[in-house]
């Protein structure tokens, strides 16, 4: 049934009467918001290639001091959104972010989760809640929801990272916003350290000051390793995927977006099915042909792509002798706690 009366049906100065009482109408934008079986997405299927992005990025790094910057990033947006929106998705925000040896991105904390996985180069760290974490190639560091957070590099390289925010939900929410701070004290003790070793935790009771987020930096070494293991010890297992876990509670690292790591074996195809969150996917090792809603894209290493929700995607391992990685976010933790997570298969 698409036969609702229209706007125009109806005799201008009764429309005029009800603006000026800041009354509408349901009946003409009743199918709009509420389309019939699929919801109206703005977020098209795109692709960000690192090595047109780079260039762009370094030249930021001649162009403006970080000092003036404060954060020296450029938003990976989606055109289905419009670029100014600064959008990836829905709820999801991409940046490259840019740090050149000695600078330094000083102290805030904000109500947007963000996390941060390394895309090139060594020496820096970033400092959250007092923890300092090295930043290395694949790495995963969360800064969630009011935990200060800075930047620093000591090495000799640029470094560059892919941001990944929950800020287009937070600003819609219209709950946005950050304090600035001072250099943090750092304090010692690295909670991945803690928790480096499966099956056991340190016990909760004994742990002196409870921490929401008990670990905050997921070391590539350690995500590739825990994938290797998992296809040689389940060969005929066709995803290879893990989840980025909160160690104390098992649940996602955050609480609005989901953080994962899959492996496509030598030559492999996966069809991940129709699922309602949006997707992003970023090569961390190797070559993957993503597919989706009739779009196609080539990702070699350090590219980035996504893809809007109610659309299976299909990733293939271009690398026929190797097997390749990939990091994936998604908004599956919200869908889930909105009632409206769904797989269509
Ligand atoms: C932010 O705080 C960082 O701390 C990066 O590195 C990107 C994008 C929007 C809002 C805050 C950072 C950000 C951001």
């Amino acid at each position: 049934m698409n036969d609702l009366g229209r706007l125009e049906d109806l005799p201008v100065e009764y429309v005029e009467e009800m603006r000026r009482q800041n009354l509408v109408p349901l009946w003409p934008s009743l199918r709009g918001v509420l389309p019939p079986r699929v919801p109206t997405r703005q977020t098209r299927p795109t692709h960000w290639p690192y090595q047109s992005i780079r260039p762009l990025l370094l030249r930021a790094g001649e162009l403006t001091p970080i000092e003036k910057a404060e954060r020296r990033v450029l938003v990976l947006a989606n055109p289905g959104h419009g670029l100014d929106k600064m959008q990836a998705s829905a709820a999801m925000y991409l940046g490259m972010q840019l740090l050149l040896p000695g600078e330094w991105a000083p102290s805030h904390r904000h109500t947007p989760n963000a996390v941060r996985m390394i895309v090139e180069g060594e020496g820096a760290y970033t400092t959250v809640d007092g923890e300092k974490c090295p930043m290395s190639r694949g790495d995963l560091i969360l800064t969630p929801t009011g935990l200060w957070h800075e930047h620093g590099h000591d090495g000799s390289d640029p470094v560059v990272w892919l941001d990944v925010l929950d800020l287009p939900l937070m600003f819609y929410a219209e709950v946005s916003y950050h304090v600035n701070g001072t250099r943090q004290d750092v304090v010692p003790g690295q909670g991945d350290r803690r928790h480096a070793h499966g099956g056991v935790l340190p016990t909760p009771a004994f742990v002196r000051g409870h921490k929401d987020y008990p670990m905050l930096r997921y070391p590539w070494a350690e995500v590739k390793a825990a994938l290797l293991d998992l296809a040689a010890d389940e060969p005929t297992l066709e995803h290879v995927q893990i989840t980025y876990v909160n160690p104390q509670t098992g649940a996602d690292v955050e609480n609005v977006l989901g953080f994962y790591a899959l492996m496509l074996r030598p030559g492999q195809t996966l069809r991940l099915p129709a699922r309602s969150p949006a997707q992003v996917f970023h090569v961390v090792e190797g070559a993957v042909r993503v597919q989706c809603a009739g779009a196609g894209f080539d990702l070699i290493e350090a590219d980035t792509s996504c893809t809007p929700g109610y659309e299976s995607v299909s990733l293939s391992n271009a690398r026929p002798d190797a097997p390749s990685f990939v990091f994936m976010a998604d908004e599956s933790p919200l869908h889930r706690k909105l009632g409206v997570y769904e797989v269509r298969g």
